[in-house]
C-alpha cells in the first residue's frame, strides 16, 4: 500500500516537472546561447529592423543579413522592466527601459550572439545570423 502511495507520487513530480519544463527554461541554442526562440526574420537588405523586446525574449530572435550589413534596431520595448542590449565583440551594452535605437553590424560570416545581460540567463537573447546555421 505504501508502496502503490510512493509510486503515484513519484508520479506527480514527474509530471510536475514537466511541467515546468514547458513554460520555464529556455529551449533553442543560437550561438552558443540558450534562448527563448521567437523565431528568424531575414532582413537582407534592410537598413531598419524594427524588434521587439519582452520578458524575457528578443522577437524576432534570429535576424539573418549580409556579410557586414549595417542595420539600426528600433526596439520596441513596454514591459517596464529594466533590459539591456549587448554585443561584446562590438562593445555595445546598452540598458534600456522603453524603446530603444541601436546601430549593429552583421558579421562578415557565421553567426554573433546578442542579449540581454539581466536576463541572458532566462534566455533574453539572440543572434544576426550571415551564414551557417544558427543553432548550436
Ligand atoms: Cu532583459
Amino acid at each position: 500500500m505504501l508502496r502503490g502511495r510512493t509510486l503515484i507520487l513519484m508520479v506527480l513530480i514527474g509530471l510536475a516537472a514537466v511541467a515546468c519544463g514547458g513554460s520555464g527554461g529556455p529551449k533553442t541554442t543560437v550561438a552558443g546561447l540558450k534562448v527563448n526562440s521567437h523565431g528568424t526574420k531575414d532582413v537582407s537588405g534592410a537598413s531598419t529592423i524594427p524588434l521587439e523586446a519582452d520578458s524575457y525574449y528578443f522577437s524576432p530572435t534570429v535576424l539573418k543579413g549580409t556579410p557586414g550589413q549595417q542595420v539600426t534596431l528600433n526596439i520596441k520595448d513596454d514591459t517596464g522592466v529594466q533590459h539591456n542590449f549587448t554585443i561584446e565583440s562590438q562593445q555595445i551594452n546598452k540598458d534600456f527601459s522603453g524603446d530603444v535605437t541601436i546601430n549593429v553590424t552583421f558579421p562578415q560570416s557565421g553567426v554573433l550572439s546578442f542579449y540581454c545581460k539581466y536576463h541572458k540567463t532566462k534566455g533574453m537573447g539572440g543572434a544576426l545570423l550571415v551564414s551557417g546555421n544558427a543553432s548550436g
